[in-house]
């Protein structure tokens, strides 16, 4: 007798015409209830899956305000040093740009979310065309919270990271004891706020397990050729940045050799990729910086601290790669450049939130799938290789502050030469 071709998408165990071959009476039971059985445990590995991302998503804004603080408001005993904190900035927004652009032109490329079959194709709700000055002009918008509270509730993440900053230059500004008292919370908060998300992180084994059970019991096992595309996206993204954009950066603004460089921050860059954070390697930075590769401790413990806080070009490429393979996947098709460039920004002002610590990237990324109105579940199906992906970009963030080290010295040591040649 013929068994009706079972619809593909929604085959999630061995086919039918498998087990016509072996067991009549199995096809049967597989035809009666294997479907409904699906859709049951899927339905199940999904929403204990889901309470994983939830508690990712409840630390995420307490985690991002005292990151931010503490970074900022550390900065605060080095008052003074205007010129270069404006250098040090400069060059933390270029390569986090530089990082995201490569990021994107690589995943546009490699198209990792249309490898297998486009699963689930729902609408793209591309606005109208909206035009590329309404974008940005949205995502102004988007910084300046009506109500700062009311931002924190929503949460509208692009207004806590804009708002957070402000509040903590402002608190530089103001300094004495109010900064003290201020710094000294923040820190003390930041420090609560670490171990609970490490805590949390420590469940992503399971959270995992469920998570891309309840994708392969219902989107099928081809989600997996995406998975090793998308890894591979973002592995020779990472590897251009890191291997091509940053040595240039050190060769012709730092003017030394890349290769000695790297070669001096080699104990932090490996501290870096095994423990995947950078907090966690930033005492090991600053002693690479200062005695193996001979930058003064003035830069070094300038830019280091503040660099572990808001440059984090390895994260920033990964969210904006991620982002764009999740809409491939979702949509069946690229997000529209305009759509894009909201990814990049707030991919951008995502890394500037990310903590140094183990899966920050992943904690973030809820804020740029919000933004682009990508539904949060779809990050179950990235769990699964964020922690090698998050060693990877833990090495490039590090790399990258390192190398700014080396800018802002070459940089202000000319000056420095500068000023003493005209004195003469
Ligand atoms: N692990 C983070 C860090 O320490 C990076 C990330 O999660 O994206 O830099």
């Amino acid at each position: 007798r013929t068994i009706d071709p079972v619809d593909r998408s929604e085959n999630v165990f061995p086919s039918v015409e498998m087990l016509a071959q072996s067991d009549p009476i199995a096809v049967q039971i597989y035809e009666r209830h294997g479907q409904s059985l699906a859709k049951r445990v899927g339905a199940w590995f999904s929403r204990l899956g889901g309470l994983f991302l939830r508690m990712l998503q409840m630390v995420a804004v307490p985690l991002i305000v005292t990151s931010l603080m503490t970074g900022v408001i550390g900065l605060g005993s080095s008052a003074g040093i205007g010129r270069m904190f404006r250098r040090t900035i400069v060059y933390y927004l270029c390569t986090s740009m530089l990082a995201i652009t490569t990021g994107l032109f690589v995943v546009n490329v490699i198209r990792p979310g249309l490898r297998g079959e486009a699963v689930k194709v729902a609408k793209v709700e591309t606005s109208d065309a909206a035009s590329l000055v309404d974008v940005l002009f949205a995502q102004l918008e988007a910084m300046i919270p009506k109500n700062p509270l009311s931002a924190l509730v929503a949460p509208n993440y692009l207004s806590i990271i804009a708002f957070t900053i402000a509040f903590s230059l402002f608190t530089i500004s103001v300094g004495g004891r109010t900064q003290d008292r201020i710094g000294s919370l923040a820190t003390a908060g930041f420090e609560v706020m670490m171990a609970m998300t490490m805590a949390i992180i420590r469940l992503a084994p399971v959270g995992v397990f469920f998570l891309i059970a309840a994708v392969t019991a219902t989107q099928g096992a081809n989600v997996f050729m995406s998975l090793a595309w998308y890894v591979v996206a973002v592995a020779s993204a990472l590897s251009i940045h890191a291997l091509i954009t940053l040595p240039l950066i050190v060769k012709f603004v730092a003017r030394r050799s890349p290769f000695e460089f790297a070669k001096a921050m080699s104990p932090a860059l490996l501290t870096a990729f095994s423990s995947a954070s950078s907090n966690g390697t930033l005492p090991l930075t600053m002693s690479s910086v200062e005695e193996r590769a001979g930058i003064s401790n003035r830069t070094g413990s300038f830019v280091l601290p503040l660099g572990a806080t808001i440059n984090m070009d390895g994260t920033a490429l990964y969210e904006a790669v991620a982002v764009i393979f999740i809409a491939q996947l979702h949509f069946g098709m690229n997000l529209p450049l305009s759509q894009q460039i909201v990814v990049a920004i707030t991919a951008l002002l995502a890394s500037v939130g990310a903590a140094g610590i183990p899966h920050a990237g992943l904690v973030m990324m809820a804020i740029i799938l919000h933004a682009v109105g990508l539904p949060m579940e779809m990050q179950g199906v990235i769990l699964a290789v964020d922690r090698v992906l998050d060693m990877a970009r833990t090495a490039v963030n590090v790399w990258s502050d390192s190398c700014g080290c080396a800018v802002v010295e070459a940089l202000e040591g000319n000056d420095a030469s500068f000023n003493a040649t005209t004195d003469r």
